[in-house]
């Protein structure tokens, strides 16, 4: 499940520079019976399977150094924005913890993790692909990482409102027209025009994301 979407474009260029070293782990290598048992039933009864705290706990011990972050992935996290990805992006060792069905034994989440995120509220069959979401947030933020063209679009969030119109050649396809500021040359008026569509987006789009 990992292997495809981090062995992708960008994620696989950073990490073939150096720029990102990226392990993946089986929880299953830190059990000790021979089925390799990593779930178990919630104690006062109910449906679905948690993961048992031992493997994790042996887990999260042997890969964590001193300057770890131990985060795990689940619905009732805090929710993942380009924010936290900044903040993260800035740490030397991540360890992303990916549960599945019902989730964690509560102990993991008090004395384990030093944080837990959500990428959204919907659930998932396991956390794997919210870490890869995360890995690939991260990823692009990385010096680096992306080339010069690349790094030019990375002001989606940074001014904390949605993207401004874009448009490439022709200047007429199918009847549509670019708007002619954008032809004009002008660039003092064309930063204008974007600042404007932004917000103007930004608002009808997302309130939310204005203050
Ligand atoms: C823990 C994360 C893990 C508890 C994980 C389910 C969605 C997200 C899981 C739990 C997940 C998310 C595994 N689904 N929104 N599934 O980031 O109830």
């Amino acid at each position: 499940m990992f292997a495809g979407p981090l062995d992708e474009s960008i994620v696989k260029r950073a990490r073939d520079a150096g720029l990102l070293d990226l392990k993946i782990h089986n929880l299953r290598d830190w059990t000790h019976d021979r089925h390799r048992t990593v779930d178990d039933k919630p104690f006062g009864g109910g449906p679905g399977m948690l993961l048992k705290p031992e493997p994790i706990f042996e887990a999260v011990e042997a890969l964590v150094g001193d300057e770890t972050q131990v985060i795990l992935l689940s619905p009732s996290g805090r929710k993942f924005d380009q924010a936290i990805a900044r903040d993260l992006a800035a740490k030397k060792h991540l360890l992303l913890v990916c549960g599945s069905y019902e989730g964690f034994d509560e102990r993991v989440r008090e004395t384990l993790a030093d944080d837990e995120l959500s990428i959204g509220d919907y659930v998932l069959t396991n956390g794997a692909l919210p870490a890869m979401i995360v890995v690939d947030t991260l990823t692009r933020l990385l010096p680096g990482a992306l080339g010069d063209d690349e790094s030019a679009r990375d002001e989606s969030f940074s001014h904390g409102l949605l993207e401004y119109p874009h448009y490439t050649r022709p200047a007429e396809f199918r009847g549509m027209k670019v708007p002619d500021v954008l032809l004009s040359g002008n660039h003092a008026e064309i930063e204008k025009w974007r600042r404007e569509q932004a917000k103007q987006k930004t608002k009808t789009r997302r309130p939310d994301l204005m203050e």
